[in-house]
């Protein structure tokens, strides 16, 4: 298998890493959090598996921490190759991942030249394990996106609104081409299983932990590309850590409009579930207090763009979410920069729903 960080940081290691997958059927797969696209999110190549942990054999390329525990290590007997221009990152001294190879070149030129050593070699024999392989990987695929497709549904039926629900119909107002920032937090897994991105350069993520990225990265990214349409998926958390304000005024100002979704869940997970998931047995857990990880009310996200110059409004019904999305998206078409906030459970009631209460 493939595993990659951030390789899609060269666009052109997009399209070598694509050419190489695809002689060979090689599934590939990001690691957690990634800030680039690294492969194209519709290829049947992707996103279906296997685990590092299940691999026999792993090219890792410019994955900066591909696994953490234990657990998640390649299996004993595995072969693990390591491409980076760094691969023993040496400006980590506590680095302690191993390999059998260490490969220090780009994540391009790497994939070039393992494609045309490859091509070298390949046997009749191969090319039927290829074959064979391709096409399980293609019905994993399969099976995977009529997964998300009914999973979104089922969501869409839900009131109090889901979050599934929202990214999915955020999927569906995305060109092919459109620049998507995403800065959703919990709900970037949803993100992730409905953008639909498949060209290099239209996924970005932070990179790293600290919240509150992404409206200046959105106006960034529409002054970079005044011809695509940018949308920042954002938690409500994130959004607030950041300058929003600023970042939407410019906007207005300078003419470079972007769509912001909030996922207005008015909570934060570190205080939420993620206070459950470390602390099961702790004292919040037992009295049921999760202050520390909700605002609720939340500010008024619709009236903070409108304070900007900007459009807002505010869904808190299902259908509302495609018609508000898509006036949004012409409202920026038209010069002005918009935001849809999607009104959510907090997650603490979502953790009740999901547990039938
Ligand atoms: C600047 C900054 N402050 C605090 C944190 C700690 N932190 C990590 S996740 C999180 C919650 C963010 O909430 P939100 O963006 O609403 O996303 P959600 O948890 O609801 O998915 C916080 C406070 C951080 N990562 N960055």
């Amino acid at each position: 298998m493939i595993y990659c960080g951030t390789a899609g940081r060269n666009a052109e290691a997009v399209g070598e890493i694509l050419r190489l997958a695809e002689l060979l059927a090689l599934p590939v797969m990001d690691s957690y959090r990634i800030d680039r696209l690294n492969f194209p999110a519709s290829h049947a190549l992707y996103g279906t598996g296997p685990e590092i942990s299940d691999a026999d054999a792993i090219l890792m390329i410019e994955a900066l921490v591909p696994y953490i525990t234990p657990s998640a290590a390649p299996r004993p007997g595995s072969k693990v190759i390591w491409v980076d221009n760094d691969p023993v990152m040496s400006n980590y001294k506590t680095m302690e991942f191993q390999a059998d190879l260490w490969l220090p070149v780009g994540a391009a030129s790497a994939a070039r030249a393992i494609h045309d050593a490859a091509t070298a070699l390949l046997s009749k024999s191969d090319m039927s394990r290829i074959a064979e392989r391709r096409e399980r990987l293609e019905v994993s695929k399969r099976e995977l996106n009529q997964e998300n497709e009914k999973e979104a549904q089922q969501a869409g039926r839900r009131n109090p609104m889901h979050p599934r629900w929202v990214a999915y119909q955020l999927g569906k107002i995305l060109e092919p081409n459109a620049i998507l920032l995403d800065d959703a937090l919990s709900n970037s897994d949803y993100v992730c299983a409905h953008h639909g991105r498949s060209q290099a350069g239209t996924y970005f993520g932070s990179g790293g932990s600290s919240g509150g990225w992404g409206a200046g990265a959105a106006l960034g990214a529409k002054f970079a590309a005044p011809d695509r349409d940018v949308v920042l998926a954002t938690g409500d958390g994130y959004f607030m850590f950041g300058t929003p304000m600023p970042a939407l005024w410019t906007s207005s100002h300078y003419k470079a409009p972007f769509l912001t979704l909030v996922f207005v869940n008015r909570s934060y997970t570190t205080g939420t579930n993620g206070l459950v998931r470390t602390y099961p047995k702790g004292v919040a857990v037992r009295n049921q207090n999760f202050e520390g990880g909700l605002f609720d009310p939340p500010p008024d996200f619709a009236k903070l763009a409108e304070s900007a110059n900007g459009y807002g409004e505010t869904v808190r019904e299902p259908e509302e979410v495609a018609p508000a999305l898509k006036r949004g998206l012409d409202y920026v078409r038209k010069g002005t920069p918009a935001l849809v906030a999607a009104y959510l459970p907090t997650l603490v009631e979502e953790m009740k729903l999901r547990q039938g209460m």
